[in-house]
């Protein structure tokens, strides 16, 4: 195609989209335009938004060269984007067009859209976050790369089989990315293993002998910005065997040899852990740890030398994220780089690595912080735990001279856990190779220093800050929400996508009765959406009309899936007691997925399930309650589920949850919250008001007393009639006829095992908050009121503030807006 045709292309009028697509559907897709698939056209319509974006790039990029501007670089093992076709159009602003070009091939936008696989390349929220940030990061102009790993399967995908979860793999590559890449001429060699030789004399550096060595190829992703022409990249990193590896084992005609080789290294970028609470203490992992930040800090350090041409101003330059520990080891890494490679003295390079990096922490539950075995490391990265070791020896003398004498105070800082088997922390690496730490709500980061790191804040008080969570309006409003967003539009105007702050106007607007009956009416239809979706993944009718009660998040006993559960089953048997009361009808929602290996978090997915067949075949109970589980919980899943909700359950125990961001979500689209006072609740209070949403329960301080004087559940039990009936129907096999004890030892973890989240100490107080519930949604007028106040008071939860936060206060980055 020559160059003129494609700018008249980007030209654009309805009649040339359509032509664009015509000639992408014949010479990328090859398929006949009359005869395309939708699968066929969204390629090609992507490949359309493609042409433009990279335009964009290549001047963006050229930009930011010619004004060597100081860039961030945010590493993060996961990065959960979802679905990229309808948030590109958004960006380029050709969604009218496309819409009409679709049309032409018999076919909405929408379902064109809903053919692209997610890139699921993440867990939870951590992974969410990552691709929020990299939305905002691209839409405020910012020079900045994402760093992370091309998974060839992403988080794993969940099927339910006699209301169990069955995980399946993620092929998401399968037919190809329209989105990504591939810059050949971008890798680097990452080595492992083998052992280090020491120097000489003082004056030489050690030299790492390596036992192996893998090939890391870079794949970038586009990520277009909103209202600018930037654009920004996700570079992925594809593990590759060297060619000299298997060469020799083909030449000897030793195919299945060669192919071993080959599998012992691509395995690294093979597939996501798919585990959110526990790090797996296994070496591939830590090789992918490794993996993915070595060949990020090469390619930074490559950059940083073509533009600047030495490594003497790096930290004037560069400011590298750590999202969470797992690319933690980076900081071993620059200094390994620096010292070993580049000629710095350790003093110098100690001075820039602690300029460069910052680290968030994202849990406080002291079972989700990464060690990794002293005996693994020097197996897989000997040169960088000798690194580790000089790097705390010299922070410990440093600490020491704190409080002289103090022993304990020096054990429970080093960066290796001498208790049992020594291990490296790497939550204490990242802290003292960081000039910043930060928790993610404001809640988190106060007990961030005042329990897990406390020793450190007393060290470096000032080195620990908050940066409170946010989502971009663009995909969590915009794009989930059109509806919604074109009244807001046609009452405040369309501003509210670049500055969220501007969602307060509609404030005034919940006074109006004809704006809360169109604010109903937008929130019926999208519980319509929702139900279909509902009756389509699981059989199970829902009314619109009732009441959409929402818990959707990972499966987690902190989360607290089960005291909802066992609300439900409260609520079930007081409307059998008394059927003819007026009951408000509820539909309550479960999505989300439960670590494989999490055998705890699994069974609360069957009880849902087993539950829910006997309420939703209850007659008795004329359809006002029904308990269903949508399967497969994503991005694109929870893009339907968000505007569809009217309630939204954020229970964790206080003090547990980090910060949480589908609470955001929820209360952007017009839920309600009903929450403990944790993480962003907190903030989300302060912002919509205490009239405005529902907190129950023990408080953080409250939960620690309840624990000092001697929590015992099993009293709660035997003096609570509502409680002992709702355990003894689920343990007695009342859910379960089948197999009567299946539950058994899920309530003896209750009763027996200490309720280590206290389910039994809020219940009632959650029962009591649930009524009020109801009592409020019976009137409509009242009900539209709050949830329009929540859309109301949301602004300051988008994550282009957050964004503005870090870039100033942690990156020393001005945004442009
Ligand atoms: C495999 C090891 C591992 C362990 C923990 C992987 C990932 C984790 C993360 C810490 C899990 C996570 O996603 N945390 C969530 O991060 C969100 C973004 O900051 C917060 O909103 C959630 O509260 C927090 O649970």
């Amino acid at each position: 195609m020559p160059e003129s045709s494609t700018r008249t292309a980007a030209a654009a009028p309805a009649s040339t989209a359509d032509a664009a697509i015509e000639r992408h559907l014949l010479h990328t897709v090859a398929a006949a335009p009359g005869q395309a698939t939708p699968t066929e056209i969204m390629h090609a319509v992507a490949q359309v938004a493609r042409e433009h974006l990279s335009q964009r790039w290549v001047a963006g990029d050229s930009a930011d060269r010619a004004a060597k501007a100081r860039r961030v670089y945010y590493l993060s093992m996961e990065f959960l984007i979802g679905r990229t076709l309808s948030n590109a159009l958004a960006a380029l602003d050709l969604k009218g067009e496309m819409g009409k070009a679709a049309a032409a091939h018999a076919s909405t936008l929408e379902d064109l859209a809903a053919t692209e696989p997610d890139a699921a390349l993440g867990n939870g929220g951590l992974g969410r976050l990552a691709a929020c940030f990299l939305d905002s990061m691209a839409t405020q102009e910012l020079p900045s790369f994402g760093y992370g790993i091309r998974y060839e399967f992403g988080m794993f995908k969940q099927a339910i089989q006699d209301g169990r979860q069955v995980e399946g793999p993620d092929a998401w590559l399968e037919d190809g990315t329209p989105w990504e890449f591939p810059r050949f001429n971008v890798h680097y060699p990452v080595r492992f293993g083998g052992w280090v030789e020491p120097a000489t004399d003082p004056s030489r550096v050690p030299t790492w002998r390596h036992a192996g060595e893998v090939n890391a190829k870079a794949y970038d992703m586009v990520i277009p910005g909103h209202g600018t022409q930037r654009v920004s990249t996700l570079r992925l990193w594809k593990a590759v065997a060297p060619a000299q590896i298997d060469l020799h084992a083909f030449n000897t005609g030793d195919y299945s040899r060669a192919a071993e080789f080959k599998n012992q290294y691509e395995n690294i970028s093979w597939v996501l852990y798919p585990n959110d609470s526990t790090p797996a203490g296994r070496e591939l992992r830590l090789r992918q740890e490794y993996f993915f930040t070595s060949a990020s800090i090469q390619d930074i350090l490559a950059r940083h030398l073509a533009e600047h041409g030495n490594l003497a101003n790096l930290a004037d330059k560069v400011a590298i994220h750590l999202n969470d520990t797992h690319p933690a080891i980076g900081v071993a890494e620059l200094m390994r780089l620096l010292v070993d490679e580049h000629g710095f003295g350790w003093m110098s390079a100690w001075a820039v690595t602690k300029k460069v990096f910052s680290y968030t922490n994202h849990t406080l539950m002291p079972e989700a912080l990464e060690t990794w075995p002293v005996s693994l490391m020097q197996h897989v990265l000997p040169r960088h735990l000798e690194i580790i070791f000089r790097i705390n020896a010299e922070f410990l003398a440093e600490a020491a001279a704190h409080r002289p004498g103090d022993n304990d105070f020096l054990r429970r800082l080093s960066l290796i856990d001498e208790t049992g088997e020594r291990r490296v922390r790497m939550a204490h690496l990242s802290i003292v190779g960081s000039h910043k730490v930060n928790g993610v709500s404001a809640l988190h980061s106060d007990l961030l220093v005042q329990t897990i790191f406390a020793d450190f804040a007393s060290l470096w008080p000032d080195r620990f800050t908050n940066m409170t969570n946010g989502v971009t309006p663009r995909r969590w409003l915009a794009q989930a929400n059109p509806s919604l967003s074109s009244l807001i539009d046609s009452t405040i105007g369309s501003g509210w996508r670049l500055d969220l702050t501007q969602l307060s106007r509609l404030k005034p607007h919940a006074e109006r009765e004809d704006f809360r009956n169109a604010f109903l009416a937008v929130k019926h239809a999208n519980k319509a959406r929702l139900a279909a979706h509902i009756e389509a993944t699981t059989g199970v009718k829902v009314d619109p009309a009732s009441l959409f009660d929402v818990q959707v998040k990972r499966i987690h006993e902190y989360k607290r899936q089960l005291l909802n559960v066992l609300q439900v089953v409260a609520r079930y048997q007081a409307m059998l007691a008394a059927p003819q009361a007026d009951w408000v009808p509820r539909t309550v929602i479960f999505a989300g997925k439960a670590a494989s290996s999490y055998v705890a978090a699994k069974n609360v997915i069957r009880l849902i399930h087993d539950i829910g067949q006997v309420i939703n075949n209850d007659a008795r109970l004329g359809g006002k309650l029904k308990l269903v589980f949508i399967p497969n919980y994503g991005v694109s899943v929870a893009e339907v589920i968000m505007p569809g909700a009217d309630l939204s359950e954020q229970i964790s125990t206080a003090g547990t949850e980090a910060s949480g961001t589908g609470n955001m979500k929820l209360a952007l689209n017009g839920a309600l919250t009903i929450g403990t006072d944790d993480g962003a609740n907190i903030e989300i209070r302060e912002q919509v008001g205490d009239d405005n949403i529902f907190i129950f329960g023990l408080k953080t301080p409250e939960v620690a007393a309840a624990k000092q004087a001697g929590y015992q559940p099993l009293r709660i039990y035997e003096s609570h009639v509502q409680i002992k009936a709702v355990l003894d129907a689920i343990a007695g096999g009342q859910f379960s006829p089948d197999e009567p004890g299946r539950y058994r030892p899920l309530v003896d973890s209750l009763l027996w095992g200490g309720d280590h989240y206290m389910l039994l100490a809020d219940f009632d107080s959650y029962l009591e908050t649930q009524s009020k519930v109801d009592a409020l949604y019976r009137d409509r007028q009242a009900w539209a009121k709050k949830a329009i106040a929540n859309v109301a008071g949301m602004g300051f939860f988008s994550s282009d503030r957050t964004i503005g936060e870090y870039a100033r206060q942690v990156w020393g980055i001005a945004p442009k807006h």
